[in-house]
């Protein structure tokens, strides 16, 4: 087990990670993850709520944290002297169309507390995730490359973007080591995502295994680049692990994995679970998808550090269907 954590860089030992927003969906597995390679005791969750799956989070400190809260995250970084920081906090797309103003202060001025203050107290690495939601309907919606249109529509999108560049910008003007992955919808069989289009590729699963049947948002041809939550993290740690001069993209990387319709992740399902019926009721998530791309090229991303997916749909459906059968009461 690695004890410190960050590149092979020494400036603060003993190295913590501080993850924020760790009772996300990406947030729980993503400490876990982390807690697997380095100390857990080293690996300070924060949310701005207690777990709800506490068993998940267990095995190292838990804090409380609003990220709006810079004297909190203030004392926090004082606290623990974090050598990296994962800043998760954020409201998805769907959500943040509904609260349009909480969410763009909650996605831009957590990102800013976090960037402003790890320069403030030299945290040696960042990491944020941005989203395919940076692209918006005027962007080639196949292959996307890595620079395009952007043009973002939503709410998400543009603060994402916006974020994209703050990162960028802080990297060029203090030397901030912050790193960034566009990720596609996230599918995990550990937890619920919350407020995003892409969630039903989730919930479809839970229904399949609970033997019930599923009403989809999204029309059955509504493709969208998704990705295993396995890779998710793989991408996720590779990036932060890699060294500094590989990363060339200091905005945020384009990363794909699949890209799959209703229709085809209800095949897939189907092949193992016979009678499994999917309905379509599309609502307002569908203008979202409709305004992000089918697919990505994450080319930049293979040749700089290397990325390659290990699942692909039907290789994901077994895996999540097994996990969520074992997991059943
Ligand atoms: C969402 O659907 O909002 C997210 C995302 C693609 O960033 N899963």
């Amino acid at each position: 087990m690695d004890t410190t954590p960050g590149d092979t860089s020494t400036s603060r030992l003993p190295g913590t990670v501080l993850v924020i927003g760790a009772c996300g969906q990406l947030g729980l597995e993503l400490t876990a993850a982390l807690r697997e390679k380095y100390e857990p005791a080293h690996v300070i969750a924060a949310d701005v709520r207690a777990p709800k799956q506490p068993e998940l989070l267990a095995g190292g400190p838990f804090e409380l944290l609003d990220v709006l809260d810079k004297a909190r995250l203030e004392q926090l970084i004082q606290q623990y002297e974090p050598k990296q920081i994962y800043h998760l906090a954020a409201l998805l797309s769907a959500t943040a169309e509904k609260d349009p103003m909480f969410a763009w202060k909650l996605n831009m001025d957590g990102l800013l507390n976090v960037l402003n203050l790890s320069v403030q107290y030299q945290v040696a690495q960042v990491y944020w995730p941005s989203s395919i939601a940076v692209f918006g309907p005027d962007t080639p919606r196949h292959d996307t490359p890595q620079l395009c249109i952007m043009n973002p529509n939503t709410v998400y999108g543009i603060s994402k973007l916006a974020g994209e560049q703050w990162c960028e910008w802080y990297h060029r003007k203090h030397g901030l080591d912050v790193r960034s992955l566009r990720y596609p919808g996230l599918i995990g069989y550990k937890s619920l995502p919350g407020g995003g289009t892409t969630d039903y590729a989730v919930d479809i699963y839970h229904k399949a295994v609970a033997g019930e049947n599923y009403q989809c948002f999204l029309k059955e041809d509504s493709y969208l680049p998704m990705m295993y939550m396995p890779d998710a993290l793989k991408a996720t740690l590779d990036l932060m692990h890699a060294p500094a001069d590989s990363i060339k993209v200091r905005t945020s990387y384009n990363l794909g994995a699949m890209s799959f319709s209703p229709a085809e992740i209800t095949a897939s399902i189907q092949q193992q679970v016979p009678g499994f019926e999917v309905s379509y009721a599309p609502d307002q998530r569908q203008a979202i998808a409709d305004s992000w791309p089918a697919s990505i090229d994450d080319s930049a991303a293979r040749q700089d550090w290397g990325w390659q997916p290990d699942f692909d749909l039907d290789k994901m459906t077994a895996d999540m269907l097994l996990h969520l059968k074992e997991m059943q009461p």
